[in-house]
């Protein structure tokens, strides 16, 4: 059994999307949990079984799988022949591999530090910054239209997302707008939209 603890828009609703992507929304309990809004509303749930009461958390059959790289990673090759990560045997394995932990190993930390406008030499050694995120992006989309080529995957759908929550993070490129446009324009991205303003009382 699978079961997701999902806040609507927050960084779960990229799980929904992802389950729209997989077509497993009828195999999914989703179970929709309050958290702390930074306008002050929503607070911890009880229900919510995170160990810090973060949203998404992906329960299946009792093993507990949390931050949004392992869980797109665990159900992408849970549902392989949705065909939307890269099985282990693919030549794409590896860069798909890569993205993903480069989501929550750089891409997220940077973007976060940026906006909270926190500089420090040591991060920049560490990380980088917004330049060079936004130049591995352009490099990797110069000549096709998603990160593993000609098919939009989970690694597009991870990475275009806080550039769809946060479009003033987006960097100035037109081949990453474009790709952002891409992915977003995809039937499971308007789905996910409607699922979360239903969950919220339409
Ligand atoms: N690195 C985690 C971040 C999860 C996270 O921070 N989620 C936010 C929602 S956008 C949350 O649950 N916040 C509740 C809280 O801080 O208590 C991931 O990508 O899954």
């Amino acid at each position: 059994m699978l079961t997701l603890y999902h806040a609507p828009l927050s960084r779960s609703s990229r799980i929904v999307w992802l389950a729209y992507e997989l077509g497993i929304m009828d195999k999914i309990d989703i179970v929709n949990v309050t958290i702390p809004r930074r306008d002050g509303s929503g607070g911890p749930d009880a229900r919510n079984p995170h160990p810090e009461g973060k949203v998404p958390l992906l329960v299946h059959d009792g093993a507990e799988i949390w931050e949004s790289s392992a869980i797109i990673l665990y159900l992408t090759d849970l549902f392989p022949d949705a065909g939307f990560g890269a099985a282990v045997g693919d030549p794409l394995r590896g860069p798909y591999l890569s993205w993903l932990a480069y989501y929550g190993d750089v891409m997220e930390p940077v973007l976060v530090l940026h906006a909270a406008e926190v500089e420090h030499p040591m991060l920049v050694s560490t990380f980088r910054g917004v330049g060079e995120m936004a130049s591995r992006l352009s490099t990797a989309l110069a000549d096709a239209p998603f990160l593993l080529g000609d098919r939009f995957t989970a690694a597009d759908l991870l990475l275009c997302s806080p550039f769809t929550w946060a479009p003033d993070l987006m960097p100035d490129v037109p081949v990453i707008r474009d790709w952002v446009a891409r992915c977003w324009a995809q039937p499971s991205a308007a789905q996910a939209t409607e699922f979360d303003k239903a969950a919220l009382g339409g």
